[in-house]
């Protein structure tokens, strides 16, 4: 492998670190807990769409499953499942940056509840509760 087996956990948790890093602020402004900034919201759509274009196969690769987690075993074995599961959420990725490009707070919000429906659809089924 390219990278030593006992990087890749930490590689599957960067991965998602980046990923929540980018939705929760877009999330706070929608929810108004963060003062909204177009600019700002424009940006972070546009890492979080970069980000979720990222192989996420790769994240579950050899070694990705050790050390202390959350995530379920189940997400290594129905890769199929989790891969269309995640498509969803690239998709609307894709759907969100459209919407932050337009400005239009209304499509920024339904986009932002579409978006975090697809980062749930993966948790109620992959994470275990903290
Ligand atoms: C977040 C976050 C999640 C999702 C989820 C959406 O900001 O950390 O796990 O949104 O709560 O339902």
């Amino acid at each position: 492998h390219l990278v030593k087996e006992e990087a890749m956990q930490s590689y599957r948790q960067s991965y998602f670190t980046l990923i929540a890093m980018n939705f929760g602020p877009m999330a706070a402004m929608v929810k108004g807990d963060m003062p909204w900034d177009d600019d700002k919201m424009l940006a972070l759509a546009e890492d979080f769409a970069a980000v979720a274009s990222v192989d996420v196969a790769r994240a579950f690769g050899p070694g990705s499953d050790k050390g202390t987690t959350r995530a379920k075993p189940e997400i290594w074995e129905n890769t199929d499942d989790f891969l269309e599961k995640y498509a969803a959420l690239q998709s609307a990725s894709k759907d969100l940056l459209a919407a932050a490009k337009s400005g239009d707070r209304g499509a920024i919000g339904g986009a932002i509840k579409d978006t975090g429906g697809t980062c749930k659809a993966c948790h109620d089924e992959y994470k275990a509760k903290d």
